[in-house]
Order: C-alpha cells, then sequence, then structure tokens
C-alpha cells in the first residue's frame, strides 16, 4: 500500500481528530526513523494505520478474534487492546498489506512486548509522544527520544506509566504488556 492510499482510507474510515492523530503519529515516527535509522516508509505507514480499527463495533472486534485466531485472552481485558491485533489482520487479509514488520508494528502498539522490532518500537513510541498528547511528563520522555536518544529507556518509561495508570484505574492488565515493561527494564 501506498502512503497515498493509506491516508485516504484512515481519513474515510476514522473521525477528524483520530485521523489527525494518525498522521501526527506517522509523522513523528519518521522523524524518530531518521534518528535511529529506521525505514521510513514502513514506518509512515504503519503510523497512519495503526489505529484504523479502534472504533470498529465491539462485536466486530470480537468476530475478528475469532475470524484471524487472535489470542482469546484478549477478550478477558479492556476492549482497548483489540483494536491493534485487529486492525494489523485488516491491513494484512483485507487491504493485503505484507510487510511483517508494519503488522507488527499495529499488533502491539497498544501493549508492547519483548524483542521489539525497530519499527514496533518506533510506533509505540511516537503513538505516545505525537504533539498531540498531553500526558503529564510527556515532555521527559520526548527529551529521551530526540535528545538523550535512549529508546529503550522510553520504552521502559512509557510502560512504567501505562501501568501505573491502568493500576490506578484498577483495570487488567494483559500480560504482554507486563513483558514489556520487564524486558526493558533490563534493556534500558
Ligand atoms: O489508541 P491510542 O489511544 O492512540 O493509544 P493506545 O492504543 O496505545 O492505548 C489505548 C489504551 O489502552 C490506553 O488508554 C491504555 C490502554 N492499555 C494499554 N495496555 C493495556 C491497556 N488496557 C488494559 N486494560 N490492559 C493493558 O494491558
Ligand atoms: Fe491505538
Ligand atoms: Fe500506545
Ligand atoms: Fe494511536
Amino acid at each position: 500500500m501506498k502512503k497515498k492510499k493509506a491516508n485516504k482510507i484512515v481519513e474515510e474510515k476514522l473521525p477528524k481528530k483520530r485521523y489527525e492523530h494518525s498522521v501526527r503519529v506517522a509523522e513523528t515516527a519518521v522523524k524518530m526513523a531518521k534518528i535511529y535509522g529506521g525505514d521510513a516508509e514502513k514506518v509512515e505507514l504503519a503510523g497512519l494505520l495503526h489505529d484504523y480499527a479502534k472504533y470498529d463495533e465491539l462485536s466486530k472486534l470480537y468476530q475478528m478474534v475469532t475470524k484471524y485466531e487472535l489470542d482469546n485472552a484478549l477478550l478477558a481485558y479492556n476492549s482497548e487492546i483489540l483494536h491493534g491485533p485487529v486492525g494489523a489482520c485488516i491491513m494484512k487479509y483485507e487491504f493485503g498489506v505484507e510487510d511483517e514488520e508494519i503488522f507488527l508494528a499495529i499488533h502491539n502498539h497498544t501493549t508492547g512486548r519483548e524483542h521489539m522490532t525497530l519499527t514496533e518500537k518506533i510506533i509505540f513510541v511516537a503513538d505516545y509522544i505525537e504533539p498531540g498528547r498531553q500526558q503529564p511528563g510527556v515532555d521527559d520522555i520526548r527529551k529521551m527520544i530526540f535528545e538523550e536518544k535512549k529508546l529503550d529507556k522510553a520504552i521502559y518509561e512509557i510502560s512504567k506509566r501505562t501501568v501505573l495508570y491502568l493500576i490506578e484505574k484498577d483495570s487488567a492488565i494483559y500480560p504482554k504488556t507486563i513483558d514489556c515493561l520487564n524486558y526493558y527494564n533490563l534493556e534500558k
């Protein structure tokens, strides 16, 4: 898929604000790719497409988990963790986006995982730090990425903040989220 097509399907599918978020994630990811030696074209596509399934109906997301034989355990957590895996499968099987790194980047953008590829790492972080994001402390992560150039440390910090936030809300934490936290704690 070309950038133009990705932009079009996302603009048509998502509400304006979410579309604009996707464009900013793509732009941030390209900036990061230049610093970290990533593939700018791949991260741009993955950034544009990463939230494609974000507003799909829960019933459709559930059907997709069965159809694409995704981890059934996904169903036991907040529905927020479904749009990555489902979006990745929609791109692969319905739009013919064959690139495995793009698949993984969309798939794991919410939870992260151990041993992420560079493209996955860039999308995971770009999603958190794109200029429209205003979480407390997000500037610390931006500094880690653009000044200190500590990608794995930023991944650990993002995972930590996400886990703290989920615990505060008494939300269940999907194991991949914890695996990511532990793995990048040791890597950082
Ligand atoms: O889709 P975005 O809003 O751009 O961002 P995202 O896909 O990274 O995250 C969406 C939400 O998912 C965010 O509020 C935190 C939540 N989340 C991340 N990991 C887990 C999780 N929710 C649960 N219940 N369990 C998790 O492990
Ligand atoms: Fe998302
Ligand atoms: Fe994220
Ligand atoms: Fe996002």
